[in-house]
C-alpha cells in the first residue's frame, strides 16, 4: 500500500501531506510516526499523582495486584487516570459554557451591546424548562434570569443541576439510586481532582461513579447549557447548504479561517466580514472580497447557523495552512495544535490567538472581549486583509470541495417530522419500530493521525447507513463526513439500505445528520429523551436501539462525552487502545457493571470491523428486548 494512504483517508489531505513531505514540512502525521505512544501511560498503568513516583505498574508486576509506592493498585491507578480525563474534558466544555452564560448576561443587561437575543422562541422554551416566568415580560429580563439561573449550576453546593430533570424519569431514578446527579459543575470537577489526588479515594468503582457524576455535569450541564445559549444568542440551526474541504479557500479573495470552539467572536467576524466597509478594505488590498472558512468546532458553529464552509476537522489544521491560501487563522480554545504557529512562518499566514486563556508563542494576540466584540472582529478582519498582499505562490493549492447539508438542531429534527403544529418524534419512533430504521448511531469525536485520519469515520458511516442505521454526527466526526462528501441527501440514494433510504426520501433528509459541534452532543441527549417520551420504544434512554461511537478520539473531552452517554444509558464504543486497558477490573466495571446499572457501557475497540459488529449487536439486542420487528 502507498505509504501516504496510511496517513489520511481523505484524498485531498493526503495530497497536501505528500506535498509537505516533498517540501520537508513536518505535520502531526510525521510526528505521530516518530513519537510512538508510551505503552505504560497508554493503558493507564502509570501513576504520577505524587512525587514518590511516577510509578509504572508494569513488567513482572503487571497484574491487578501490582502496587505503587503508596500501595495503590492497578485498578485504582487506571480509574484515577480516567477520572482525571473526565474532569479535564468536563472543565473544557463547561468553561466554554460559562463564557456563554456570561455573554448572555452581558447581552441581557446591555453591557455587550453588539449581541442580542436572536431566538426568542428558544429563550422562552429554555425559560419554561427552568421554571422562569416569561409571558408578558421584556425579553432581556427573561434572558437575564435564565443566565443567572445557569450560573447557579456553577455555584450551588447542595441539590441538583438544573437540567437533570430534562432526562427521562427512569434515567433520573437510576442516577439518584447511584448518587450521581451532579450538584454543580465546578464542584464535581474539583471533587474529581481531590478524590484522585494522592491518598484519597482508592476504590475503583467508587472513583468511577464520581467520574460518571462529573461527566453528567458536562453533558446535562455545561454542554447542554452551551448549546441552548448559543441557539438563543445566534439562532437555532435549520438546514443549510455549504461546502467542505480545502477547496473552500479562494485564490482571489482574503481567506480568513476561524478555528477552535467558541462561537461568539466567530459570529461577530461573520457579521463584520459582510460589512461594505470591510469588503471595500479587502478590495483596496487587491482582493475581490472576503472569504470566511472554519476549522474544527468553531467551524461547526458557523456552518450550522450561516453555511460558512469548513476546511475540516482537527488533523486538517496544519494542512489548511499548507495550501498557502490562508491569510489569517483565528484560534480560541481547545484542539488547537501549537505547531501551527511555527508552521505558519513557512507561509504568510497570521495565527491570531484570541482567548485570554490561550496563547501560543510567536502568534499575534488580539484578545476577545464581548464588550467590544465588533471592534475586535473588525481589527481581525482588517489584519487578514492587510496580509493578503503578503500571499506567496507557495502552497499545495488544493481545489477539491464537496457540498454539505448541515444545520440539524433537535428542534428542526422534530419540526421536519410533522411541521410547526404537529412536530414530534413519532415518525422516527415509528420507523424504528417498523424496522425501516434499524437503529441510531451518534458518530462523533475527533479525527486522529494515529490511524489513517478520518478513515474509520468514513468506513463506519458507509457501513452503518448500508445497514439502515440513521447517523447523527457532531464535531470532527461531522467534518470527516463532510470533507468526504457524505453529508448530502444523495448519500442515501447511493449507499443507504432500503428502509433508511425510504425514510430519508420521504422526509427529504440525508442519512447522516450534522448536529453541530462537540458541545452539541447534548442535542443527542435531548433527542433520545424526546424519543423515550414519545412512547413505543424504551421509556428511558437506556434500552433504545442506539449506540455512540468515537472511532478516532484523542481529546479528554471525548472521554467525558463517552462517559455521560454511558451514564445516560447509551452503549459507547471508542476506537484505539483503551486508556484503562491495563486493568481488567476497571474494564469490567465500565462495560458490565455500568450496563447493569445504567444500561450504558464504554468499550475500547481498535478494530473498525469489530466496532461495527459490536454496534449492530447492541442495536439488535435492544430491538429484541423491545420486541421490535426484525
Ligand atoms: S474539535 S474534541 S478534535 S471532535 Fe470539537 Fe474535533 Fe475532537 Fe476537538
Amino acid at each position: 500500500m502507498d505509504k501516504h494512504i496510511m496517513k489520511s483517508a481523505n484524498e485531498a489531505a493526503e495530497r497536501i501531506i505528500e506535498w509537505g513531505e516533498a517540501h520537508k514540512i513536518e505535520t502531526c502525521f510525521e510526528r505521530a510516526e516518530k513519537l510512538k505512544p508510551c505503552p505504560i501511560g497508554e493503558k493507564g498503568a502509570c501513576c504520577k499523582v505524587c512525587h514518590m513516583g511516577p510509578c509504572r505498574l508494569v513488567g513482572k508486576n503487571a497484574e491487578e495486584e501490582a502496587r505503587g509506592v503508596c500501595g495503590a493498585t492497578l485498578p485504582t491507578v487506571a480509574a484515577r487516570n480516567l477520572v482525571r480525563m473526565i474532569a479535564a474534558g468536563t472543565a473544557a466544555h463547561s468553561d466554554h459554557a460559562r463564557d456563554m452564560v456570561l455573554t448572555l448576561l452581558a447581552a441581557a443587561t446591555g453591557e455587550a451591546k453588539d449581541f442580542q437575543i436572536t431566538d426568542v422562541r428558544k429563550l422562552y422554551r429554555v425559560a419554561g424548562i427552568l421554571g422562569i416566568e416569561f409571558e408578558g415580560r421584556p425579553v432581556n429580563d427573561v434572558a437575564k434570569d435564565v443566565a443567572l439561573r445557569f450560573l447557579e449550576d456553577y455555584s450551588r453546593q447542595k441539590g441538583e443541576i438544573n437540567y437533570a430533570k430534562r432526562a427521562p424519569k427512569k434515567t433520573q431514578e437510576r442516577w439518584r439510586k447511584w448518587g450521581i446527579v451532579p450538584r454543580n459543575i465546578d464542584r464535581e470537577i474539583a471533587e474529581a481532582m481531590h478524590r484522585t489526588s494522592v491518598g484519597v479515594d482508592h476504590d475503583p468503582d467508587h472513583l468511577l461513579l464520581h467520574g460518571l457524576k462529573t461527566a453528567i455535569a458536562d453533558g446535562w450541564g455545561g454542554s447542554m447549557i452551551s448549546t441552548d445559549i448559543t441557539d438563543i444568542l445566534f439562532g437555532t440551526p435549520r438546514p443549510v447548504k455549504a461546502e467542505a474541504s480545502f477547496g473552500i479557500f479562494k485564490e482571489d479573495e482574503v481567506n480568513l479561517v476561524v478555528h477552535g470552539h467558541e462561537p461568539s467572536l466567530a459570529e461577530m467576524i461573520v457579521d463584520v466580514a459582510s460589512e461594505p466597509e470591510m469588503i471595500a478594505y479587502a478590495k483596496s488590498k487587491g482582493a475581490k472580497g472576503i472569504n470566511l472558512g472554519g476549522m474544527c468546532c468553531t467551524a461547526n458553529e458557523v456552518l450550522m447557523r450561516h453555511g460558512i464552509p469548513t476546511a475540516g476537522g482537527f488533523t486538517n489544521q496544519e494542512l489548511g495552512i499548507m495550501t498557502g491560501l490562508v491569510d489569517a487563522l483565528t484560534v480560541d480554545v481547545q484542539c488547537i495544535m501549537p505547531a501551527i504557529a511555527e508552521l505558519s512562518k513557512k507561509f504568510h499566514t497570521k495565527i491570531i490567538t484570541t482567548s485570554e486563556k490561550a496563547k501560543i508563542p510567536s502568534a499575534v494576540h488580539i484578545e476577545y472581549d464581548e464588550h467590544r466584540a465588533r471592534e475586535i472582529a473588525r481589527e481581525i478582519v482588517k489584519l487578514a486583509c492587510d496580509n493578503y498582499q503578503n500571499r506567496k505562490t507557495e502552497g499545495s493549492h488544493i481545489t477539491d470541495k464537496f457540498p454539505v447539508v448541515a444545520g440539524f438542531s433537535h428542534e428542526y429534527i422534530e419540526y421536519m417530522q410533522g411541521g410547526r403544529w404537529r412536530a414530534s418524534f413519532r415518525p422516527l419512533n415509528d420507523a424504528i419500530m417498523a424496522g425501516r430504521i434499524r437503529g441510531v448511531v451518534g458518530l462523533a469525536g475527533c479525527d486522529n493521525p494515529r490511524v489513517p485520519s478520518t478513515g474509520i469515520h468514513k468506513y463506519l458511516a458507509t457501513e452503518l447507513i448500508k445497514n439502515d442505521v440513521l447517523i447523527v454526527s457532531t464535531g470532527c466526526g461531522s467534518a470527516a463526513c463532510g470533507t468526504a462528501g457524505y453529508l448530502t441527501p444523495e448519500m442515501a440514494l447511493e449507499h443507504a439500505g432500503p428502509g433508511l433510504r425510504e425514510v430519508c426520501e420521504a422526509i427529504g433528509i440525508p442519512p447522516i445528520l450534522h448536529l453541530g459541534a462537540c458541545v452539541d452532543n447534548s442535542r443527542i441527549l435531548t433527542i433520545l429523551s424526546a424519543m423515550a417520551e414519545e412512547g413505543g420504544l424504551s421509556d428511558e434512554i437506556g434500552g433504545m436501539p442506539g449506540v455512540g461511537i468515537a472511532p478516532e478520539w484523542m481529546s479528554e473531552k471525548a472521554i467525558a462525552i463517552g462517559c455521560y452517554f454511558a451514564a445516560s444509558g447509551v452503549p459507547v464504543i471508542f476506537g484505539g487502545e483503551s486508556p484503562v486497558g491495563s486493568s481488567e477490573e476497571v474494564t469490567r466495571i465500565m462495560t458490565e457493571v455500568w450496563y447493569e446499572r445504567f444500561k450504558g457501557a464504554m468499550h475500547f475497540e481498535p478494530d473498525p470491523e469489530k466496532m461495527l459488529a459490536l454496534a449492530l449487536d447492541y442495536i439488535d439486542k435492544a430491538r429484541e428486548a423491545l420486541k421490535l420487528k426484525k
